[in-house]
This record gives structure tokens, C-alpha cells and sequence, in this order.
């Protein structure tokens, strides 16, 4: 892929003072609008990662944007020591959104995770009566959730934990997809289990999506040893895979849920913890908090690009252009492609690598075509669009991929 001396100099400028903890593809992105990006040349891409899921209400949404404008021209950071007239409103709009009695605000997904970590031990040692300093937490093998020493201590993944030792206590992991391996821990151990952390969808894993049924009858195994359910939504929530929530699609309410990414539309990170009472009181003033958690820019961006997910169909339209894209992909006969998978607008392509080409080279092709995606483990490529993308914008970019895939064969 060619590099421009413009881009180059950005591009050096990392290499030179930056840490070198990511690999990006060789694009220096410049502007964003609804489903597009554009480089420092002016080159216009179909933006098909949304910076993770982050991204759903499309690139610089006016009214998040606008909301955003608003509130920095009035008051940005109180801190939590005093109160202010953001953070109220925000918690009740929460409340009546996703209807949990409580929300605890934190700004990154990681953050979120690690409060619903806190939450679920308080919960286990004050309520249900695990013994001090015992409690368990479940996770499943191809887990992501966030970066901090005691979420990696619960990942399998060695490239995501490896070096980062001593690591957290407490935590065991299960085979993901697999309800006998829940039971049979819960019948051994549930006496001091608190919590089962779970992704409706494992994202990074690479999109897998689990079996009809897998988190209802884990929710339901949750419910009969009193371990909490908790669901980590950071990436599948907030409208990406067809319905509001990724668990709403079996009719389960997570006893606690973690929100982050798209709840600000990309603008700020934002993300959340709901839960109800029982749980979320169990921490008392002083024992958890942030600077900038709930602070009053994150409470107006969350709010309105809460509303754009209502206001714009978001859900609908990612449940119905989610199964065009998939069925329009499954029918591109290639060598490179073996699977298909996804839901809503979060889908992924499983690459055989062919004539010594793989997923990266897949999309290196699509960014010369115009459009971004990246692998994940090598041979995975996740497809994830703003939510905000038209059928015929969505039907433009399944050709570039399809002429991407063809070109390298
Ligand atoms: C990176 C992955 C995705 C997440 C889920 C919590 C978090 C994430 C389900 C933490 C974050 C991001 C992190 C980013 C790349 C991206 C990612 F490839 F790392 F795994 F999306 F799949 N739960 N995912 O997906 O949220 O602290 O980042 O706000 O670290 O490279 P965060």
C-alpha cells in the first residue's frame, strides 16, 4: 500500500515518541462523518471497524457533537465532590433506559469492568455470605475485557497476559459456549462463587457468536447457585448487534451490565455499570470513584447519543442491514473465505489464508479500495460499520470487499 511523504511524517512522529504498543495499518486518518473516514491525502474510506463497536452514531454526530459544544462552554469537571446539574438528570435517563434502579459512571470500558468486579465481590462477602477475602469470578476461555492487571489475570489470551505477573486471585475461567462446564463449576464451587462474567458475543475472540440459548441457560444457572450474571455489553451493546442490548435477544437482564464505547458515540469515554439496589449499595461513599467518572461533558454526549441510538432506529437498522451483509457475504465464493459469522451490524469473516496471503493482506487490499477493517488473531476480520450506514452505502462497501478478496486470488 502506497505511503504518502505526508502521511509518512505522521506516521514516524508514533515510531519516533510513542510506545509501540499497537501495530496500525499504514492510514493517517485526518476526518470523520457518519460512515466514512478520510486520510491526510484526502482519500475517502468506509470506516467498517467504528473504532471497535465505539463508533455506532457515525463519525462527529452532530447532535452528540452539539451536546458535547454545549456543556464544554459551560462546565466540563466538577469532580464527585460536590454535585452538579448533569449528573442527576443523566442517572435518572439511565434509570429509565435501560431500567436498572442504579448506574455507576466510569469513563473506560476496563474501568467498568473492574467496578463490576468490585461490585460483584462486595455483593458476594456482604449479601451473600462468601467467606472474606474468597469470593470467585468466572470468566470464559477467549475473553476481552480491558487491559489492567486483574482483567488479564482472567484471560486466557498469552499475548493479552503474558509478562504481567503476579496476577490477580479469584478468578477461574470456563469454556466459552459450553453451559456444562458453568454447571459443573457452580455444583463444585458456587458456595464461593460471586459473579459470572460473560461477553453476549466474544468480540475479539473474533465474533463468536454463542449457541441460541447459551446465555439463558447460564443466566438461569446463575440464578440457581445465586451467582451474579454479569454481562460485559462494552462492545455489543448500545444498539450493534440488532437490539438495544445483545442479551435482549434471549430475554435476559444481567444483574449487572457493562456499558462503554458507543454509549458516547466515540466523542469522550464514557462508560457505565448498572445494577439495582441490592448490588450497586453494597459500595458506600468512599470506597470506589473516579476524577472524571460521570463527570458533566460525559453525562450530556451519553445523553444525547443515547437519544440518536432512539431518535435514528439504530437497533432495527443494524438487526436488518446485519442480515444483508451477511447473506451477500455468504454468497462471495472465494478461497479465502470459510465462515460468515455475526449479528446485528457485528460480523466477521473467517480468512483461509491462500497463495501465502492472509486476513492482513485482505486488508490492505480493502484500504487501497477504500475501506478499513482489521484482523483479529490473525485470520479474522471483523466488519463493523457505524450503525448509521445507508443499505445502498452498505451495499457499495460488500463490493469492495468482494473485489479486495478476488484481487488477491
Ligand atoms: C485495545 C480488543 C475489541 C471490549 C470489551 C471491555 C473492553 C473492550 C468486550 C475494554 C475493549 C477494545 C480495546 C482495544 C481494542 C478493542 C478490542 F481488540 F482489544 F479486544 F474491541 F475487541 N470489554 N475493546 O471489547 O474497554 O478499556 O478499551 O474502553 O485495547 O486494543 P476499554
Amino acid at each position: 500500500m502506497k505511503v504518502t511523504s505526508e502521511a509518512k511524517a505522521f506516521m514516524d512522529l508514533e515510531e519516533n515518541y510513542g510506545a509501540h504498543n499497537y501495530h496500525p495499518l499504514p492510514v493517517v486518518l485526518s476526518r470523520g462523518e457518519r460512515c466514512f473516514v478520510w486520510d491526510v491525502d484526502g482519500k475517502r474510506y468506509f470506516d467498517f471497524l467504528s473504532a471497535y463497536s465505539a463508533v455506532n452514531q457515525g463519525h462527529c454526530h452532530p447532535a452528540i457533537v452539539g451536546a458535547l459544544k454545549e456543556q464544554a462552554e459551560r462546565l466540563c469537571l466538577t469532580s464527585r465532590a460536590f454535585y452538579n446539574d448533569s449528573l442527576g438528570p443523566y442517572e435518572k435517563y439511565i434509570h429509565d433506559y435501560f431500567g436498572y434502579d442504579r448506574v455507576l459512571p466510569m469513563n473506560s470500558g476496563a474501568e467498568a469492568v473492574e467496578t463490576a468486579l468490585k461490585l460483584a465481590r462486595k455483593w458476594g462477602y456482604q449479601i451473600k455470605g462468601i467467606p472474606e477475602n474468597e469470593a470467585v469470578i468466572v470468566g470464559c476461555e477467549g475473553n476481552f475485557h480491558g487491559r489492567t492487571i486483574t482483567i488479564v489475570s482472567i484471560s486466557a489470551d498469552p499475548e493479552a497476559r503474558g509478562g504481567y505477573g503476579p496476577y490477580t486471585g479469584g478468578l477461574e475461567i470456563i469454556p466459552y459456549n459450553d453451559v456444562e462446564a458453568l454447571a459443573a463449576l457452580l455444583e463444585k464451587k458456587a458456595g464461593t462463587i460471586a459473579g459470572f462474567l460473560v461477553e453476549p458475543i466474544q468480540g475479539e475472540a473474533g465474533v463468536r457468536v454463542p449457541d441460541d440459548g447459551y446465555l439463558k441457560a447460564c443466566y438461569n444457572l446463575c440464578k440457581k447457585h445465586n451467582v451474579l450474571f454479569i454481562a460485559d455489553e462494552v462492545q455489543t451493546g448500545i444498539a450493534r448487534t440488532g437490539k438495544m442490548l445483545c442479551c435482549d435477544h434471549e430475554g435476559v437482564r444481567p444483574d449487572i451490565v457493562i456499558l462503554g464505547k458507543a454509549l458516547s458515540g466515540g466523542v469522550l469515554p464514557v462508560s457505565a455499570v448498572l445494577a439495582d439496589d441490592e448490588i450497586m449499595l453494597t459500595i458506600h461513599p468512599g470506597q470506589h470513584g473516579s476524577t472524571f467518572g460521570g463527570f458533566p461533558l460525559a453525562c450530556r454526549v451519553a445523553m444525547a447519543a443515547l437519544e440518536v441510538v432512539r431518535e435514528e432506529h439504530l437497533a432495527e437498522k443494524a438487526e436488518r442491514l446485519g442480515k444483508i451483509f451477511r447473506e451477500e457475504m455468504g454468497r462471495i465464493k472465494s478461497p479465502f473465505i470459510r465462515e460468515v459469522r455475526g449479528k446485528g451490524l457485528l460480523n466477521a469473516i473467517v480468512i483461509v489464508p491462500h497463495q501465502g496471503k492472509e486476513a492482513w493482506d485482505v486488508c490492505l487490499a480493502m484500504a487501497e479500495n477504500g475501506l478499513l477493517a482489521k484482523p483479529t488473531h490473525h485470520y479474522i476480520i471483523r466488519f463493523a460499520p457505524p450503525l448509521v450506514i445507508t443499505e445502498e452505502e452498505l451495499r457499495e462497501a460488500i463490493q469492495i470487499i468482494k473485489i479486495s478478496i478476488q484481487s488477491l486470488e
